[in-house]
C-alpha cells in the first residue's frame, strides 16, 4: 500500500470508529487510488466518470465535479479530493440516508430553488436513456 493511499486510511480510521466502518473505509481508499489514475490525491471528471465501471452520465458527474450535491472540500473547482470522495460513495452507496437524500436532490435541483421540475428531471433522463440505447446496441 502506498504513502498517500495509507495516509488516507489513517485520517479515514479517525473519523469512522467501529471496524466495519474501518473496512468499509480502506475498500473506499483503494477505489480512490483506482480512480486517481495520476495519484497526486484528486479525483477529476474524466476519473469519475470510470466509477462503478461507468455507471454515472456526464451530465451527473458534471454536477458532481461542480459541487452541486455538497460544496468540495477540496478547494480546487472540478476536483475531489478524499473526503469529498467518501462524502460522494457514502451518497452513492446507499440512497435512503439523509445525507445521500440532501445529496442527490442538490445534484437533481439545477437552479438550486429547492424544488425539482420536469425540465430537471428529464435533463438527466435524457442521457441515461440515450446511455442505455448505446449499451445495447441501439435497442430500447
Ligand atoms: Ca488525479
Ligand atoms: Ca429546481
Amino acid at each position: 500500500m502506498s504513502p498517500r493511499v495509507e495516509g488516507a486510511v489513517c485520517r479515514c480510521t479517525h473519523l469512522l470508529m467501529t471496524d466495519f466502518s474501518s473496512l468499509l473505509c480502506v475498500l473506499d481508499s483503494l477505489q480512490f487510488w483506482e480512480l486517481d489514475e495520476d495519484h497526486d490525491g484528486l479525483i477529476d471528471a474524466h476519473d469519475l466518470i470510470q466509477y462503478d465501471d461507468y455507471a454515472l452520465t456526464n451530465k451527473v458527474v458534471e454536477r458532481v465535479m461542480s459541487g452541486a450535491g455538497r460544496r468540495l472540500l477540496s478547494g480546487i473547482p472540478g476536483k475531489m479530493n478524499y473526503l469529498d470522495f467518501v462524502i460522494f460513495l457514502i451518497s452513492e452507496v446507499d440512497k435512503n440516508n439523509d445525507v445521500a437524500l440532501d445529496y442527490w436532490f442538490n445534484v437533481i435541483d439545477i437552479d438550486a430553488d429547492g424544488i425539482i421540475t420536469t425540465f430537471e428531471i428529464e435533463y438527466f433522463f435524457e442521457e441515461s436513456v440515450m446511455a442505455n440505447r448505446d449499451s445495447e446496441g441501439g435497442r430500447v
